[in-house]
């Protein structure tokens, strides 16, 4: 796994972050490194694919990346009559998420496609993760995204939807922030790297209260909407049709 240095060393100008072949490189370092909670949420995942995956259906990961999500579903699926369907725009990321996952020999399909998460159709879904994706999607555009993804999933389906969230109590906002500074810092990460970071995820990774995404999610027309894991200011939430 090769180490993380994008932002080591200082840069003039932080450019704007691109889900590029520097970042698909050190991407699963990176999220490790910057993720509280990564791991035990993309092992949840195929737990949950083993509870939720139905026969013949559909199981999408939306913003897959590099596959982590889409293949800890292969894992715990039971049944093989299933597709799983992983979505990301990034062709560097796609690229390599196919020979991730031409590696692996688990019996069931998977489908790989290079293209916005709201341009794909979404039908006889079981299972839909968004992990750590809608926080990209402009926030005036996440209702309808949601939207769709009810109407494509079968009934008792579910959302696995994780984010980076803010709080609106200002003080607690702080701890959380100091906290996630910390892991980052215990985890090899300068305070110049984790500044320029930040300023280049500024204005596109765009975190929502837990509250702003448990009333979109009801208002999209989800039945049941809870909170399954939290450390500090990142989230995952199930939502059931
Ligand atoms: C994981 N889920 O390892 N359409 C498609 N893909 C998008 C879009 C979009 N509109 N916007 C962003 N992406 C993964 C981690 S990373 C999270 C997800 C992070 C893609 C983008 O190219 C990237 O691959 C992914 O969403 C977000 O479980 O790096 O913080």
């Amino acid at each position: 796994m090769k180490r993380d240095t994008l932002y080591a060393d200082p840069l003039g100008e932080v450019a704007r972050f691109a889900f590029d072949q520097q970042v698909v490189d050190v991407f699963p370092d990176m999220i490790k490194r910057s993720v509280p909670g990564y791991a035990t949420i993309i092992n949840m995942i195929g737990n949950l694919a083993g509870i939720y995956a139905k026969t013949n259906t559909h199981c999408y990961d939306l913003g897959c990346s590099l596959g982590a999500a889409t293949l800890a579903m292969r894992h715990g699926i039971r049944n093989s009559d299933c597709k799983i369907i992983g979505v990301d725009n990034s062709q560097a990321m796609i690229d390599r998420c196919k020979q991730l996952i031409a590696a692996d020999t688990t019996d069931v399909n998977v489908e790989l496609i290079n293209s916005n998460i709201q341009d794909v159709d979404i039908q006889n879904a079981s299972i839909v993760v968004l992990n750590f994706t809608l926080q990209f999607i402009a926030v005036d555009q996440r209702l309808e995204l949601l939207k769709k993804i009810v109407e494509g999933l079968n009934k008792g389906g579910v959302l696995i939807l994780s984010e980076k969230v803010i709080f609106e109590d200002q003080p607690h906002q702080d701890l959380m922030t100091d906290l996630h500074h910390n892991f980052k810092r215990a985890n090899g990460y300068s305070d110049l790297e984790i500044a320029q970071k930040r300023s280049a995820i500024e204005n596109y990774l765009v975190p929502e209260t837990l509250d702003t995404h448990r009333q979109r999610l009801r208002q999209a027309g989800f039945a049941s909407v809870d909170v399954w894991f939290q450390c500090f200011n990142f989230a995952s939430i199930i939502a059931i049709k």
